[in-house]
């Protein structure tokens, strides 16, 4: 299957992405029906390994929604099993700065644009043959700016050949900046960084993504010019509704 999202991103749609902490396949492979674009598989705070993730990974591609993953670091082992998985995009924490981006595209990459080693299992099937041809098109790189160095060195981190975007943690930029995170509405300075994060990376051509507390503060980001939100996890929509079910049921 082609990587629809490259399609919506140049017609100019906002992507609609959800966010898997649970080790539920059946799960993920709901979300993959709810309606979003993209389903990320999160490695790096998710309830689950690699074989979790497989599998997770495996429930989104049974469903319309394309499967993408978290990697948990600047890894190229794991970031390449992830890949050979069927992941269509890897989102990677943490990259502070441009040395960092590149990298972590060229882990992405086949040679000789990158590193990539050749063995791509699962993400083979759909693509047979020409799977090794295609990846390098179908796979989205997104690069996550959420501490001060990646702050420092934007310009640069957006300016990577071959990155198609950057995707702010709002939480670890909190932190970072001396502000609390977890809030529904990412505090001011925050909120006054990811409106620059998107606007460097729209001037230098890539994409801006971004996670956010749930729907209400996705819509902001959009009405802010991002391209690829993510209105909460799977476990925030669980413990809102069944809040809300609960309240609704005691009559409070
Ligand atoms: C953050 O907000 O720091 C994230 O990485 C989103 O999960
Ligand atoms: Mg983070």
């Amino acid at each position: 299957r082609d990587n629809r999202l490259r399609a919506l991103f140049a017609a100019g749609e906002p992507v609609v992405n959800a966010w898997v902490s649970a080790d539920s396949p059946y799960l993920a492979e709901t979300l993959s029906y709810a309606g979003y674009d993209s389903v990320t598989v999160d490695l790096q705070h998710g309830m689950f390994g690699m074989d979790g993730a497989v599998r997770l990974l495996q429930a989104v591609s049974a469903g319309p929604a394309v499967p993408l993953a978290r990697t948990p670091a600047l890894d190229a082992a794991v970031i390449g099993k992830l890949l050979d998985a069927g992941a269509y995009g890897i989102i990677c924490p943490a990259v502070d700065d441009a040395a960092q981006a590149a990298r972590f595209v060229a882990m992405c990459r086949y040679p000789p644009a990158g590193v990539r080693s050749y063995g791509p299992a699962r993400a083979n099937l759909g693509l047979v043959p020409g799977y090794v041809e295609q990846a390098d098109a179908q796979v989205m790189t997104w690069a996550m700016v959420e501490s001060r160095p990646a702050l420092a060195d934007l310009e640069a981190i957006v300016a990577t050949p071959g990155l198609d975007g950057v995707f702010v943690g709002p939480n670890d930029l909190a932190l970072a900046l001396g502000a609390e995170p977890g809030l529904a509405v990412p505090p001011p300075e925050v909120e006054a960084a990811m409106v620059r994060i998107a606007e460097a990376a729209h001037v230098a051509g890539v994409l801006a993504g971004a996670f956010a507390s749930g729907p209400a503060a996705a819509r902001r980001l959009v009405e802010q010019g991002y391209d690829f939100v993510t209105p909460g996890t799977d476990m925030a929509i669980l413990r809102r509704a069944a809040a809300e079910g609960v309240a609704a049921v005691r009559g409070t």
